[in-house]
């Protein structure tokens, strides 16, 4: 794996250009870095988190002075219309950062958008000699962001971050955003594709596989909730950020507060439930979805109600009842579904989600339903939290 770019640069110089292989994909990082630097010039380029789908990179313009930008490489299997992908960001990020110009000046605490780069011909979205699509975001310069949460402080302010962006975008008309991803997160959609699937291809037999099987059998019913309640009109539809894992949300190394969120590429109109479930799930969760450990996985309500706490914050002017009855149903539902589509995804040969092994989205499938199981052993308490932080 690429770490750092420079360190394993040819010393000979007679390679201008660095070139990372990954398979039979060559790519020049350094040539699409330099077409978003200003004078062209690079000091490093990283390999940033680990996001399942677009490659991500931290390039640095001047080792000095430390300034840097996020080089990605979109994955066009899963966002078959980059430019749609732009352009929604562009929507959202105009609009809150002209919320943001409105807040009093002085009093506020530091928040800050990403911007979308455009490289030297003016465009957002550059294409490689293969085809591949490139893109330059500004990087939250003094953040660090984290794959789990380290305590009850580090959670209200992924709660807050979370509040802060819905509120940002409270009153954008969600008609203004496109549907990038068309399915995303409308449970019932997965559940069609996984029975087609293992109806196509079965499953192999296994004590994993055949709790999986069994787990989603047993809530496949229940999983419309959430599209029950917005047929009904009992939930409505308003712009959402669609990723709000821990790791998307940078948090200022001094202070320790949130100070933005990042990965907007599933900003959509959508239900606020998707958000903070998934919010919550990644938060909630301190083995990690990563952990090879599934068996282990709890779900902790002591960071929930952290994370509630910073969420509702702000959020509790906008949400409803209806809202905050469907909140619980939210945690579980999210948990369960990313476990279904890491299971489908295995079931299918692991087309979606990048894996560094064959089993690997099996293990995470079962991250996840260990931790919705963990979610419905701890109902009345999870509803309880609702109840008393609003
Ligand atoms: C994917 O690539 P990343 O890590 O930002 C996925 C999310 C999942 C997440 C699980 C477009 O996000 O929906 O929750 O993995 N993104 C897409 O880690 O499918
Ligand atoms: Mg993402």
């Amino acid at each position: 794996m690429l770490k750092n770019a420079i360190e394993s640069r040819k010393p000979s110089g007679l390679r201008s250009l660095f070139l990372v292989s990954r398979g039979d994909q060559v790519e020049d990082l350094f040539y699409m870095a330099k077409q978003f630097a200003a004078d062209g010039r690079i000091a490093d380029i990283r390999e940033l988190g680990n996001g399942n789908i677009n490659d991500t990179f931290l390039v640095t313009l001047d080792a000095r002075t430390e300034k840097h930008f996020i080089l990605q490489r979109i994955n066009t299997r899963v966002f078959v219309n980059p430019e749609l992908v732009m352009r929604n960001m562009r929507v959202a990020t105009e609009h809150m950062r002209s919320r943001l110009e409105l807040r009093p000046p002085g009093k506020s605490r530091r928040w800050e958008i990403p911007a979308v780069l455009l490289a030297h011909d003016r465009r957002a979205i550059l294409h490689g000699p293969d085809g591949s699509v490139w893109r330059g975001l500004s990087f939250i310069e003094g953040c660090r962001s984290f794959d789990m949460i380290s305590d009850e402080r580090h959670a209200e302010e992924v709660g807050y971050a979370l509040g802060m962006f819905h509120t940002l975008l409270s009153d954008l008309p969600p008609d203004k955003l496109a549907d990038t991803l068309e399915g995303f997160h409308i449970t019932p959609r997965y559940l069609l594709r996984y029975d087609e699937v293992l109806a196509q291809r079965g499953a192999p037999g296994s004590p994993e596989t055949d709790y999986c099987v069994r787990f989603v059998n047993e809530r496949s019913r229940w999983a419309h909730v959430l599209e029950d309640a917005k047929k009904k009109g009992s939930l409505l539809l308003r712009p959402i950020h669609g990723d709000p894992k821990v790791d998307n949300i940078m948090i200022d190394a001094v202070t320790g507060q949130a100070a933005g969120i990042v990965d907007l590429d599933t900003v959509k109109p959508g239900l606020v439930h998707y958000d903070i479930g998934d919010c919550l799930r990644s938060g909630c969760n301190p083995s990690g979805e990563e952990t090879m450990k599934w068996e282990g996985v709890v779900f902790d309500t002591d960071i929930c109600r952290a994370i509630f706490r910073g969420y509702l914050a702000d959020a509790r002017r906008f949400l409803t009842e209806d809202d905050f009855s469907c909140l619980y149903d939210a945690v579980r539902l999210i948990a369960f579904e990313l476990g279904l589509r890491f299971f489908t995804d295995f079931l299918e040969g692991n087309i979606y989600f990048k894996v560094k092994q064959p089993e690997h989205n099996l293990v995470r499938a079962l991250v996840q339903f260990r931790l919705a199981e963990s979610i419905e052993s701890q109902e009345a308490a999870i509803r309880a939290i609702v109840r008393d932080v609003r």
